[in-house]
């Protein structure tokens, strides 16, 4: 039978399967099978993309708690740009906005502490990328993300931008310190 002529036989779907047929649907399935079981697999054991819990919010509602948390904690201003160094209490929300193309604050946490942290964008999908610890987090306008973190090593962190949002894209590089 060619896939270019109709088939010889009308009635050709009633022909038995050929057992190399059988053996390419068995392992097809087999396969499909294991891609589908490995999705709740890795999210338990994969220990990269975390757990979250996601909300809607606007971008004004969102800038405006981050704004209140930066008012309240910052302990100093880094780089040229005086980005505030927020050093918010153990346990309670934290903050990080995304948006063209600078993530604000920078966060300082302390190690072995629990914090929930919000993430949303004001303009784009942005990609919450912590380096090097490899833990990523879409980050979208008109939601926020929620998820608890304790930091469990010190060290500074780079947040960086994973998903592509225009020509300044590859200057999007957060901080965030652990101590
Ligand atoms: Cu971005």
């Amino acid at each position: 039978m060619s896939a270019i002529q109709p088939p010889s036989k009308r009635i050709w779907w009633k022909e038995p399967l050929d057992r190399v047929e059988l053996a390419w649907i068995a392992i097809a399935l087999v396969w499909a099978l294991i891609l589908f079981f490995m999705m709740p697999y890795w999210h338990v054991f994969g220990k990269q993309n975390l757990s979250n819990e996601a909300y809607r919010i606007s971008a004004e509602n969102f800038q405006k708690k981050t704004q209140e948390m930066v008012e309240k904690f910052t302990v100093r201003t880094e780089t040229d740009q005086n980005i505030p160094v927020v050093h918010p209490p153990a346990g309670s929300d934290i903050y990080m906005l995304g948006r063209l193309w600078a993530w604000y604050p920078i966060l300082e946490l302390e190690k072995d502490k629990s914090y929930r942290l919000h993430l949303s964008a004001m303009d784009y999908q942005h990609g919450f990328s912590l380096q090097p610890t490899n833990i990523n987090l879409q980050v979208l306008p008109g939601y926020e993300m929620v998820v608890t973190v304790t930091p469990n090593k010190e060290g500074s962190y780079s947040v960086v931008c994973n998903e592509y949002c225009g020509i300044g894209h590859h200057t999007m590089i957060g901080r965030l310190y652990v101590k």
